[in-house]
């Protein structure tokens, strides 16, 4: 069952990625969302890092597009979303949730990760946080809870964890922005 809760963070989601607000969902939107991140952490556009974000959100929307039955070319309603994202999120279970939000979490890891060894320390997190919009009090708060293993360090598994807990309404800080 799809909560309260869980519909309006869903909705806000749907929002914030339809980035001309035309309330649909295209695969241009996901364009702007990778150069808005870009953008937040001073990477330049051509840059590797950002090309793997640029492809990663290229395969989230063949994701959304295939299992809403529109073309490769067309545009997401707001309720195929909702449909989409919310069975992905409460039915699917956390395996295929990782498969689809993988690649988006873990480009943007490679964004945030400046000492380059495959996770996030409390200052990269810090960095990551401020990008959108989250202060560094609130970031300390969120590194304790989102490093579950406790070795000072997010993982890829833990930061996954944490977006779909976002999701469950089992964690307040949105890390997609
Ligand atoms: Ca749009
Ligand atoms: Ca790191
Ligand atoms: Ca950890």
């Amino acid at each position: 069952m799809i909560t309260a809760l869980a519909n309006e963070r869903l909705k806000k989601r749907f929002d914030k990625w339809d980035a001309d607000a035309n309330g649909q969902l295209e695969r241009a939107d996901f364009t702007e969302e990778a150069a808005k991140i870009a953008h937040a952490f001073g990477k330049a556009p051509d840059s590797r890092e950002v090309q793997a974000l640029r492809d990663a959100f290229d395969g989230l929307f063949d994701y959304l597009a295939r299992e809403s039955g529109v073309p490769a070319d067309g545009a997401l309603s707001q309720g195929d979303f909702l449909r989409v994202t919310g069975n992905l999120i409460f039915k699917e279970g956390e395996a295929q949730f990782n498969r689809v939000l993988g690649p988006v979490v873990k480009a943007i890891i490679g964004i945030c990760d400046k000492n380059a060894d495959g996770r996030i320390n409390a200052e990269e997190f810090r960095a990551w946080l401020s990008g959108i919009g989250v202060n560094g009090e609130e970031a300390r708060d969120a590194f304790a809870r989102v490093d579950t293993d406790g070795d000072g360090e997010l993982s890829l598994e833990e930061l996954l964890a944490a977006v779909r807990d976002y999701h469950f309404g089992r964690l307040e800080v949105e890390l997609l922005g």
